[in-house]
This record gives structure tokens, C-alpha cells and sequence, in this order.
């Protein structure tokens, strides 16, 4: 079966055909309830019918090359950006660079899971992480030899590791890319992704590690052009008022995922002393299956699963932090037993 080819999309311009409509009614500041307002308020991406067909040719492809046990897993990564403006020059962002998740994903493709990869444009993906984003430019793993450019050897058998798996996944079509850029584009497309995966029932996986702002402005407040210096008041301050975005987990468990799926997410905190109060009351809140809870400080040495029965640190230990492992390496298998008992017993 030839896999099929994907098309290119790009989020991160600012959307100019949906510049904002003033007819839009006013939007009151966001409670658990108001998902739906937010879908009625806010216009979807021009391009989420393209992504749509694609996501729904890979499901397709999947079932059709093994029914029973087709596992797909949607992958969330990197953070959403709050633009200021419709034309968009600033935006609020956050640190997330998509480690999490693009690590994650290597790591569920090696066990046999397909993947829907929803990342933030640009952010780490699965494999080119090991050679983007690092402190060596891509032109140190080159050499220029009898004027061709080559490989430098000292970097080629880390290289070909890498690259046998990128092609491996690559040439199977288990790896979708799906980029967003603002939260706007994530909720949209995250709906649509959990309401395509429906068919799998039990065999889909829901991996949510993308960091997603809690506050935005609302398309009716969003100015169309760029703030101006002068848009200060009188004590020379630019206010800006955001909404809260409303908590979508709730829907996402009740209504846009089958209720045999299972579902992951993660709690991001920064006060060790509230990280599992905080992962349980998110547990006992959407009725999910797993809270993923880590620290912002050490979040790539140890994390806790958070289950209704169990709280199980996951912690890389001294000889693992010096070999460089991952602590992905240790989440995945875990997981992947959490989502094969519930498989079984459901
Ligand atoms: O992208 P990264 O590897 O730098 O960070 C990963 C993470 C901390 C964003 C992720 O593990 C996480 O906790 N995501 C959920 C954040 C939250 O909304 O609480």
C-alpha cells in the first residue's frame, strides 16, 4: 500500500480573511460550561477542512492495514501563542518547546502505535529534535570533502540511528504532522482530531502534553492592526484584558472522544507542595483515566502518573541522568501498559 503524500500547512501567519467581525456578540469571561460559546464565537482556521481530510485518509489507511489492532495516538506538543493584535506582530507565548512531546512520540511510534503528531509550528518534532533546536548549528554535522559536503563521521552513526527510524515511520505513513500556532487553531483542530478518532474506540490514545494558555482575547476584542505606542492610558500603561480560555478537557472526555478511549494529561506547576492535589482534583474533576504531574524544574528527570487508585513516581536515577536517558523512555512503557490493561478489561 503507497503511502499517501501530506501537503505542507503553515499557522503561523496571521489569518487576514478572518479579520474580526464586530457583529460577534460580546463574550462573557469563560467558566467550565463555556466551551460551546467559545466554538460559536470563534471562526475555525480557513484550512481545518484540508486537515481534516488528511487525518481522516490516515485513519483510514491504519484500519485498512489491520482493523482489530490498529492503535492510534494524537500526541499534543509545544505551547499555543495568545495573539494581541489580528495582524498579528505580538503575541503572548510560553516556554514550552515540545520536548515533551516529540520525544514521546519516538517513543510510541518504536512500540507499534501510529501517531498523530498536533504540534506548535516550528517546535520540536519527533527525530529532527536530536539535530534542530541544539546548541550546534545543522551545518557542524557537515564536512566539505573534494568539494561535496558530506556527513562529518563523528556525528554519523548517532545520525543513521536516528535516520533509520525517521525513515522507518516515514515510509509506513505512522507519523502525521499536524501544526497549530494559536490556541484558537489548537481547540479547533484538537476537536476535529478527537472526533475523527472516535472509530478506534479503546484503540485510540490521547497523549495531551501541550502547554495551553489559560488566557486569550476574545475575536471580538482582538484589535485588527498593530498596537500603537500611543494606545497608553493615563498613567502611560498599555492594559491588556484577557479571558480565560475556557477548560475543555470536559468536553473533550464527554462529547468529543469515544468513551472507550483513553485518555493522558498533564499538569504542569511550579509549587512542588500543590502538584498532586492539583493532578487528582483534575482526575476527580473530568473523570479521565491518567494525570501526568511534573514540575516546571524537573520535569525531564521525574514525573508522577496519577490514577484513581495510585500516585507512581516515575525518576530517572543518578547513572540515568549521566547517560542521558530520557525519562520518555521510562513514561512510554508505562503508559502503553495503563492503555493495554484498559484495553483488556473494558
Ligand atoms: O515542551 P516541554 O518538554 O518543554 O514541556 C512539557 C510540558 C511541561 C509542557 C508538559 O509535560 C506538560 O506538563 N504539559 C501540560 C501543561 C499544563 O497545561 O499544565
Amino acid at each position: 500500500m503507497t503511502p499517501p503524500q501530506h501537503k505542507n500547512f503553515h499557522t503561523s501567519n496571521p489569518e487576514t480573511s478572518a479579520a474580526i467581525d464586530r457583529s460577534l456578540p460580546e463574550f462573557a469571561a469563560a467558566e467550565v460550561s463555556d466551551e460551546d460559546t467559545f466554538f460559536k464565537n470563534h471562526s475555525p482556521p480557513n484550512y481545518l477542512p484540508e486537515i481534516e481530510s488528511e487525518v481522516e485518509e490516515f485513519i483510514k489507511f491504519h484500519l485498512n492495514r489491520d482493523k482489530e489492532n490498529a492503535k492510534i495516538v494524537l500526541v499534543t506538543s509545544g505551547g499555543t501563542t495568545v495573539p494581541l493584535e489580528n495582524n498579528t506582530v505580538r503575541f503572548i507565548d510560553n516556554f514550552s518547546a515540545g520536548t515533551r512531546g516529540a520525544t514521546s512520540a519516538e517513543y510510541f511510534l518504536e512500540s507499534g502505535y501510529s501517531v498523530i503528531f498536533l504540534h506548535r509550528e516550528f517546535s520540536l518534532l519527533p527525530y529532527s529534535r536530536h539535530f534542530s533546536h541544539s546548541t550546534n548549528c545543522f551545518l557542524d554535522y557537515m564536512i566539505e570533502k573534494d568539494n561535496k559536503i558530506e556527513i562529518n563521521p563523528k556525528f554519523s552513526n548517532e545520525m543513521l540511528k536516528v535516520y533509520k527510524k525517521y525513515h522507518k515511520a516515514e515510509s509506513e505513513n505512522n507519523l502525521l504532522l499536524i501544526p497549530f500556532t494559536t490556541v484558537n487553531q489548537y481547540l479547533y483542530t484538537l476537536k476535529s482530531i478527537c472526533e475523527k478518532l472516535q472509530i478506534l474506540q479503546k484503540n485510540a490514545l490521547f497523549y495531551l502534553a501541550a502547554a495551553v494558555s489559560d488566557f486569550f482575547i476574545p475575536q471580538y476584542r482582538l484589535p485588527q492592526h498593530k498596537i500603537q505606542s500611543s494606545n497608553i492610558n493615563h498613567d502611560g500603561e498599555l492594559v491588556i484584558r484577557l479571558n480565560q480560555v475556557p477548560k475543555f478537557l470536559s468536553r473533550l472526555v464527554d462529547n468529543w472522544t469515544n468513551t472507550r478511549a483513553y485518555i493522558v494529561s498533564f499538569k504542569l506547576e511550579t509549587d512542588e507542595g500543590i502538584l498532586i492535589k492539583k493532578s487528582k482534583s483534575a482526575l476527580e474533576r473530568y473523570h479521565h483515566q491518567l494525570v501526568i504531574g511534573n514540575l516546571l524544574q524537573t520535569r525531564k528527570t521525574e514525573v508522577v502518573f496519577v490514577t484513581k487508585d495510585n500516585e507512581d513516581w516515575v525518576k530517572l536515577n543518578d547513572e540515568e541522568i549521566a547517560n542521558n536517558v530520557e525519562i520518555e523512555s521510562l513514561m512510554i512503557p508505562q503508559v502503553i501498559k495503563l492503555h493495554d490493561k484498559w484495553i483488556k478489561d473494558i
